[in-house]
């Protein structure tokens, strides 16, 4: 009696540990967006979804491909000129003036032909100062005739030095910014958990 409740008490042990084990695999294979350099993304994207809740527009939800982009379109203008794209008309499908635009859809993992929908606005402003990010972008006609759509509903946003980089785009398989890879990682996550819970079945089965 006593010798059996103590199996159940150390399988019950085990079941935890494996329980914890998949859980902290899980987290370690999550995104990890950094937190640190957040601040003035989560303030301009804030804003502007105030602006769109009173037009009655959806709200802008972050997605973490198009966020990739953005960053890696920042980075890519660091170096270059505010009056560079003082009069930058963003083309949704066509992103000529962006900076190795194909090159960073690779590297952030996107089918490019996910990115149809896509409207790039990058803008400079002295030290990202967020009432002037704001009305940039907000009273600035040429990029105002996109946020004030509603059927843009995710964005990504991304920043370097003095250039702020805001990606908004559809919801749809023509502007989602998914990736074919997604589904190999999604698989290697089941192989993993597959092989867990065989492992957890053979040791219930050795303990019964
Ligand atoms: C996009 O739509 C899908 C399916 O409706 C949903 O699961 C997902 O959360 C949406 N993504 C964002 C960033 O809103
Ligand atoms: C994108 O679309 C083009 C034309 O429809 C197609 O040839 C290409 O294979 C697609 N690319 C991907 C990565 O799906
Ligand atoms: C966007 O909407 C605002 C508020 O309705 C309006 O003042 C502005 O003229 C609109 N801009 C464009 C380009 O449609
Ligand atoms: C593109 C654009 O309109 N940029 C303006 C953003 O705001 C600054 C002021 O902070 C203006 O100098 C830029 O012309």
């Amino acid at each position: 009696m006593m010798h059996s409740i103590n199996l159940t008490m150390s399988s019950f042990k085990l079941s935890l540990y494996l329980l914890l084990f998949v859980f902290s695999l899980n987290l370690l294979s999550s995104p990890v967006t950094s937190a640190c350099r957040g601040e003035k993304v989560t303030d301009l994207l804030h804003d502007i979804n105030t602006y769109r809740k009173v037009l009655n527009l959806p709200i802008l939800e972050k997605a973490n491909k198009p966020s990739c982009l953005a960053n890696k379109i920042a980075d890519d203008l660091e170096d270059k000129q505010c009056l560079d794209f003082h009069n930058y008309y963003p083309s949704p499908g066509s992103n000529p003036k962006i900076p190795n635009f194909q090159k960073s859809v690779e590297k952030c993992k996107i089918n490019i032909n996910t990115t149809k929908d896509g409207v790039i606005m990058p803008v400079c402003v002295p030290k990202l100062d967020q009432d002037n990010l704001f009305s940039n972008y907000t009273k600035y006609s040429h990029f105002t005739k996109y946020l004030n759509n509603s059927k843009y509903t995710i964005a990504g946003v991304g920043y370097e030095d003095d250039w702020m980089v805001l990606i908004i785009s559809t919801n749809t398989s023509s502007g989602d910014f998914s990736s074919a890879s997604s589904l190999i990682v999604g698989a290697w996550k089941g192989h993993w958990l597959l092989m867990i819970a065989t492992f957890f079945s053979v040791i219930v089965f050795l303990f019964n």
